[in-house]
């Protein structure tokens, strides 16, 4: 692997990501550019707010749940995690010892290598094999990967930022380089009463609005856009009909930004639309997992019904 690996988005491809999003009618900015070094950390620090549900309530079903799982695998297998910036989900299925190889995919390659620094020190006995790549962009696993089962593991309701037709694409693509012996869990948010996912995102200390607003900081420092902070705020809504959360940055004034070149023009209330956070019916996301060639053996959810953890086996038959 090149050492240059290490660099997440060159300058250039953020500068491109952000303009083409800014000159839709609708403007919208990629949600990945929200994992800068500050991005990073607030969101760790959203993963810890009361209001913010997700982390804990899924912490607290694996916990339970990894010894079932244990169970039914049964081992040797290969744990493969869509997405892994820490082993910190990882670690509760790698404690049950059925797994003897870790293959974490994820586009931070420094964040990669601390891992398999860390897990050598825990797990000396496991084979961990890194796969620096965007999850969204996976059709195999490396050839060193030994070839025993697999049990995908996609925690954090991350696929809730895709839309639907991209969920369904991301999973087959997933299964395809799962292979027929293999599990799929996923972590999904579950579609729920907007007076608790609205608070969500939308926390009384300011830490996901900060985290909103932290896409203008990067996009100034890293492509010199002029975005003045105190001309935009951070909005958390509701759409029932798509079953979403939306973040957007709305312009509080009439205003022009310059973006790489591009004056970009913002009329008061317009909005920039930051992220999407589908939520998901037991049922919707079983149904949309079938499509994709899965069948969902198991499901398991808190007693509040807050998170669900889906269990995928490959479909079989017709
Ligand atoms: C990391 C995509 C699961 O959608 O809940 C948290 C990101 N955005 N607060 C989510 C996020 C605002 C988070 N995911």
């Amino acid at each position: 692997m090149p050492d240059d690996s290490a660099v997440i988005l060159a300058a250039g491809s953020v500068a491109d990501a952000a303009l083409s999003g800014l000159l839709q009618p609708q403007k919208t900015l990629p949600a990945k550019l929200f994992y800068d070094q500050e991005g990073c950390r607030l969101f760790g620090r959203i993963t810890e707010l009361p209001e913010y549900y997700l982390t804990r309530t899924e912490h607290a079903l694996l916990a339970d749940v990894a010894p079932r799982v244990a169970a039914m695998v049964r081992g040797p297998a290969v744990l493969v995690e869509y997405g892994a910036s820490d082993e910190t989900k990882a670690e509760f299925l790698l404690g049950t010892s059925v797994f003897t190889a870790y293959v974490p995919i994820d586009v931070a390659v420094p964040q990669l290598e601390q891992m398999r620094a860390r897990l050598r020190q825990l797990r000396p006995d496991l084979l961990v094999s890194l796969v620096p790549a965007d999850f969204m962009d996976v059709v195999a696993l490396p050839t060193e990967v030994p070839s025993l089962p697999r049990f995908g593991f996609f925690p954090g309701s991350t696929i809730g930022n895709l839309d639907p037709p991209e969920a369904r694409h991301f999973l087959q693509r997933a299964r395809g380089a799962l292979g027929d012996q293999s599990w799929f869990l996923v972590g999904v948010d579950l579609r729920k009463d907007p007076a608790i996912l609205l608070p969500a995102y939308d926390d009384a200390q300011g830490v996901t609005a900060a985290f909103n607003r932290n896409l203008l900081v990067r996009l100034n420092r890293e492509t010199g856009a002029d975005f003045d902070l105190s001309g935009f705020a951070h909005r958390a809504e509701w759409n029932d009909e798509l079953s979403r959360i939306e973040m957007h940055l709305v312009s509080l004034r009439d205003q022009v930004v310059r973006v790489a070149g591009h004056a970009i023009r913002f009329a008061r209330g317009e909005t920039i639309h930051t992220e999407n956070s589908y939520k998901y019916a037991p049922e919707r996301f079983a149904a949309l997992a079938e499509q994709a060639g899965w069948h969902s053996a198991e499901l398991w959810t808190d007693v509040a019904q807050l998170f669900s953890l889906h269990l995928l086996e490959p479909r079989r038959g017709p």
